[in-house]
């Protein structure tokens, strides 16, 4: 195992701590790794205050300042924060009112409901599991019976996708905001659901927190009825997730950092809620320690983005070029390989253009923060 492999992602992963970790709660998990690690995790997490399926509507109306389920981090409008209809690069297609009724809608945009990131019927609709708010969101009804009981997962050939208006099958498709439904990128016989780049460290980080919560149920999960929960789990109480997926979920924890929403979140569920939290979004390098033992930085297939273009300009120059005026670089950190800060470029004038000099051949972790922009990046210089 080597060492400075851990300390680069701790480094890259642990981003701004908004939240407010209760004191002691994470007392016995220091020096312990692998699964030893989560099954600590699981003893702190597991016993929490389990509230009851119709309480997540109030959650979701809760006018604390810390909840993230409404939009305050985009238009800031106290909106339902969607995931499957946010856009985080401008105007949203459509919203809802977190005070409005829930339903099922006809269209994209009719009505919310609550989504399960990990369907219900993998566990037969029951509690805790069905009522549990770390993976349990609002989302527009008829995406949510689009995505069905589908894994999240990269989607095959996005560039072939048309709209899912005709009803979500005219695989790929993809909705209002741009998510993704069709062919899963690593096995052609598995239809996944894929959110859109903002939110899927998000995504990745509650199915962190279920196979935790849940490692003691994992092999009954398997066992359900329900062909599909093999594209997530393998059955067992300590690697739980079919490779695959663990693959991709770390990729995409990686790529997407925790957010504010993310923090606001696990304090508003800890202190108004069910009284527990997502220990990958206090300490995302739990998730290295845990899964990604022997993992570096070269594992990781860093896709491109299309808000930000990231290319070597010159022999020793990387740039990043904004592509989208919505967003903004404010500052960008780089990282060599042992983990060590090299450089920090302020970009206080907002320039949509900023070029980083590097002498010194090698691969490089370019960390990305701005408005409506964080996100982890790979450079190399040859
Ligand atoms: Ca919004
Ligand atoms: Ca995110």
């Amino acid at each position: 195992m080597n060492k400075f492999k851990f300390t680069l992602f701790g480094i890259l992963l642990s981003g701004l701590m908004f939240g407010q970790i209760p004191s002691g709660y994470y007392d016995g998990t220091e020096g312990l790794t692998g699964y030893d690690l989560k099954t600590k995790l699981f003893y702190i997490i597991k016993d929490f205050n389990v509230q009851s399926y119709a309480a997540l509507k109030g959650l979701y109306q809760s006018g604390s300042s810390k909840n993230g389920f409404k939009d305050k981090y985009y238009e800031n409008d106290n909106t339902v924060l969607d995931i499957y209809s946010e856009n985080p690069d401008g105007p949203d297609p459509y919203n809802f009112d977190p005070n409005d009724p829930m339903g099922s809608g006809g269209s994209e945009g009719d009505a919310f409901n609550r989504e399960h990131l990990i369907p219900q019927s993998y566990f037969n609709e029951e509690l805790p599991m069905r009522a549990d708010a770390f993976h349990i969101w609002p989302v527009d009804s008829k995406v949510n019976g689009w995505r069905d009981n589908y894994a999240h997962g990269d989607v095959a050939n996005p560039g072939s996708a048309n709209p899912c208006n005709s009803g979500g099958t005219n695989m790929p498709c993809y909705t209002k905001n741009g998510s993704l439904k069709g062919k899963f990128t690593k096995n052609s016989a598995i239809t996944v659901f894929e959110p859109i780049d903002e939110f899927k460290g998000d995504v990745a980080r509650a199915y962190f927190y279920f196979a935790t919560c849940y490692q003691d149920k994992m092999a009954g999960f398997y066992n359900s009825s329900n062909a599909e929960v093999k594209v997530m789990f393998d059955g067992t109480a300590n690697h739980v997730f079919n490779q695959d997926f663990l693959d991709m979920l770390i990729q995409w924890h990686v790529m997407d950092p925790v957010s504010e929403r993310e923090q606001n979140i696990n304090d508003l569920i800890y202190y108004n809620h069910q009284n527990n939290r997502n220990p990958y979004i206090d300490h995302p390098e739990f998730v290295q320690i845990i899964w990604g033992q022997g993992m570096d930085v070269n594992d990781i297939d860093y896709q491109k983005r299309n808000d930000v273009l990231v290319y070597n300009s010159s022999k020793n120059e990387v740039t990043l070029k904004l592509q989208n005026p919505e967003k903004s670089i404010e500052k960008i950190s780089v990282y060599d390989l042992n983990g060590k800060l090299v450089k920090t470029i302020q970009n206080s004038n907002g320039q949509d253009e900023v070029k980083i000099s590097l002498f010194n051949k090698g691969v490089y972790i370019i960390k990305a923060e701005g408005k409506r922009l964080e996100f982890n990046t790979k450079a190399v210089i040859k």
